[in-house]
């Protein structure tokens, strides 16, 4: 049985905060369309793919920012992607907000089977930034003020894509830059990450300076080595371009389980880069320098689950 698929990142351009879920959803479908014509089996759209990157701004209130967050999916708003699925026989990721009855707010995705049935949730366990209005920084970046974390762990979920079966996995934007998330999605032999991403191409946390490309390159970075080290394929989506002045960099990116990246998007607006991908090649690092069972040495790595903070090492001094 052939293990290959095609798996695609649906980058997309900017969201204004004046535009509604209409909007977005249009261009998704139109992103379905062309991997239908491309003979792709799964597409990854980025991080809150619904909206504006609206943790860069703040309110006093959270309630007065309950329009951001979706209560249902599918909603009215979403239904065409649902539908559009159906219709083509794709499966879908998508990052959105999420507000439930209970009153909890995360930052969430989904991977919906071609049926509509949603297959898998995640829930943002890495969320950078602050809670409170920081006059330091030129641009907010409030996702401890708009999400709890995530309370799903990293779960993984074998389905079928295609005529064979994948075992699939979620991380959302800042997880990617955390081996820790990587490593337990690998314990559980994923084989696909799917990832969406908002990421600002400036830094703005004024405490340093941070070279410009630098910033793709430790996205690209973070995705490469956490396919390589835990032999599975990647796909990073991002949500690229300028939203009402503020800049977000795009460079989607498909990575393979020896860390090569696969393809790459070229332009900072909506596009769709695929990959054909053999879940087999996840066996050659699993089954080698990456068998976990043969080679981990958990006895060595207590401070890990023990010690969240950094400490100070012991101090040397020659004794002559
Ligand atoms: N969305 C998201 O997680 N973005 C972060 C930027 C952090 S800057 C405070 C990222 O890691 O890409």
């Amino acid at each position: 049985m052939s293990r290959s698929i095609v798996l695609a990142a649906a980058q997309l351009g900017p969201i204004q905060k004046a535009e509604g879920r209409d909007v977005a959803v249009g261009r998704m479908v139109r992103l379905m369309e062309k991997a239908h014509q491309r003979g792709v089996n799964v597409v990854v759209f980025p991080e809150l793919a619904l909206t504006t990157f609206f943790p860069r701004w703040y309110e006093e209130d959270i309630a007065v920012a309950d329009h951001w967050y979706e209560t249902s999916m599918p909603s009215n708003a979403t239904a065409p992607l649902f539908e559009a699925a159906k219709k083509y026989g794709i499966g879908f990721h998508l990052g959105y907000a999420e507000k439930t009855p209970d009153g909890h707010r995360f930052n969430t995705a989904i991977y919906v089977h071609p049926s509509g049935e949603v297959v898998l949730k995640y829930r943002k366990v890495h969320l950078p930034g602050h809670k409170e209005f920081d006059s330091n920084r030129k641009v907010q970046h409030l996702e401890k003020r708009y999400f709890e974390v995530g309370d799903l762990g990293f779960p993984v979920v074998r389905a079928p894509i295609a005529g064979t079966e994948a075992n699939i996995g979620m991380l959302i934007c800042n997880d990617r830059r955390w081996p820790e998330a990587w490593r337990v999605l690998g314990l559980q032999q994923v084989e696909i990450v799917m990832l969406g991403y908002n990421t600002p191409s400036i830094n703005q946390d004024n405490k340093g300076f941070e070279a410009h490309h630098l910033r793709v390159e430790h996205s690209h970075l973070s995705i490469r080595s956490g396919c390589y080290q835990n032999s599975c394929f990647g796909v990073g989506t991002a949500k690229g371009g300028t939203e009402d002045g503020h800049e977000l960099f795009g460079h989607s990116i498909i990575v393979n389980p020896q860390g090569e990246i696969m393809a790459q998007a070229t332009s900072w607006g909506d596009e769709l880069i695929t990959a054909e991908c053999n879940l087999d090649d996840c066996n050659l690092g699993r089954t080698t320098i990456f068998n976990f069972a043969a080679h981990r040495r958990v006895e060595a790595y207590g401070r890990i689950l023990e010690q969240t903070g950094s400490v100070a090492p012991p101090v040397w001094t020659p004794k002559g």
